[in-house]
């Protein structure tokens, strides 16, 4: 018996700072509708996909940054989304900035949860990988400051049972760590979903600004090979505020080829029939982690840390 998803990944052009939250459900909703015409089960919306990219400013004052945040999931905003998708019997993953009352204080954190096709979460995600900075950085055009917004996330790489298959979750800077992947990997996972928003200039190196697009796919396609996993990332992308953010959203098939992709900066859907069971050939042969997988030779490399002879 195949298990196959219907699944598609939702890009999104800018959200500009003054667009309300009811402004871009309506989009979300908009672009899940979308999806459902075209066969899908699952829609795999971007990171942050309720707000404006906001760690691109220092915000100072509190109740402003709080704006950005959701308090409650689902909240009377995106209440009409679980709705929606309760109704049209679709899944989603959705990115946001979510602001949690825990152990008496106030914690941030960058969260996707995966909601099914009644509309219930099923699981939930905060972002470990935060790059950019706590302090504003001189001479930057745009500021990229997760580490003063965010907390790391404390849920680990996860993986649900869910649409008759093994799924997990990361958010965008996640994807470039082989860690990520292969944590989701040793638990079985099956499709790996993920947001992101990647601005073009975010080293200030244009050597490696130039490779962009290529390092997205590339971390991407070999997360997904590398594990035998599919791999859905979709970008929040297009000039969001002056800040121009890479598109090419993509699914990912376990051989490592990408087999659906956007060709707009703006909202588009791409969709792909994806097989679960197609990672199984690859589990079974060249990425047999119980057959080929050496842990004791890696340990002993991490553990020999510092012996290595300095150069001569
Ligand atoms: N939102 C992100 O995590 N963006 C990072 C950029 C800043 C490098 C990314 O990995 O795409």
């Amino acid at each position: 018996m195949t298990r196959i998803v219907n699944a598609a990944a939702a890009q999104m052009g800018p959200i500009s700072r003054s667009e309300t939250r009811k402004d871009t459900v309506r989009r979300l909703i908009a672009l899940m509708r979308e999806a459902k015409a075209r066969g899908s089960d699952l829609v795999v919306f971007t990171e942050l996909a309720l707000t404006t990219f906001f760690p691109r400013w220092v915000i100072e004052d509190e109740a402003e940054l709080d704006s950005f945040y959701e308090k409650e999931m689902p909240g009377p905003e995106t209440q009409p989304l679980f709705d929606e998708a309760k109704r049209l019997e679709i899944g989603f993953y959705l990115g946001y900035a979510e602001l949690a009352e825990e152990g008496g204080r106030k914690r941030r954190f960058n969260t996707s949860i995966l909601v099914d096709r009644s509309g219930r979460i099923v699981g939930k995600y905060r972002k470990v990988h935060l790059p950019g900075h706590k302090e504003p950085q001189p001479g930057r055009k745009h500021q990229h400051l997760e580490k003063r917004y965010f907390e790391p996330g404390d849920l680990g790489f996860g993986v649900w049972r869910a649409f008759d298959g093994v799924m997990g979750m990361c958010i965008c800077n996640d994807r470039r760590w082989p860690e990520t992947y292969r944590v989701m990997g040793l638990q079985g996972v099956e499709m790996v979903m993920l947001g992101y928003n990647t601005p073009y200039d975010h080293t200030g190196h244009d050597d490696i600004d130039s490779l962009t697009q290529f390092h997205n796919h590339l971390s991407m396609q070999a997360g997904a090979y590398q594990n035998s996993t599919w791999v859905i990332g979709t970008a929040k992308c297009g000039t969001e505020e002056g800040s121009k953010m890479v598109g090419q959203s993509v699914i990912v098939a376990p051989s490592g080829e990408i087999v659906a992709m956007a060709c707009t900066i703006e909202d588009e859907i791409i969709t792909a029939r994806c097989d679960l069971d197609m990672g199984k050939r690859y589990r079974e042969t060249i990425f047999d982690f119980a057959r080929h997988r050496e842990p004791d030779a890696y340990r002993l490399i991490v553990e020999r840390k510092g012996a290595v002879p300095p150069p001569q």
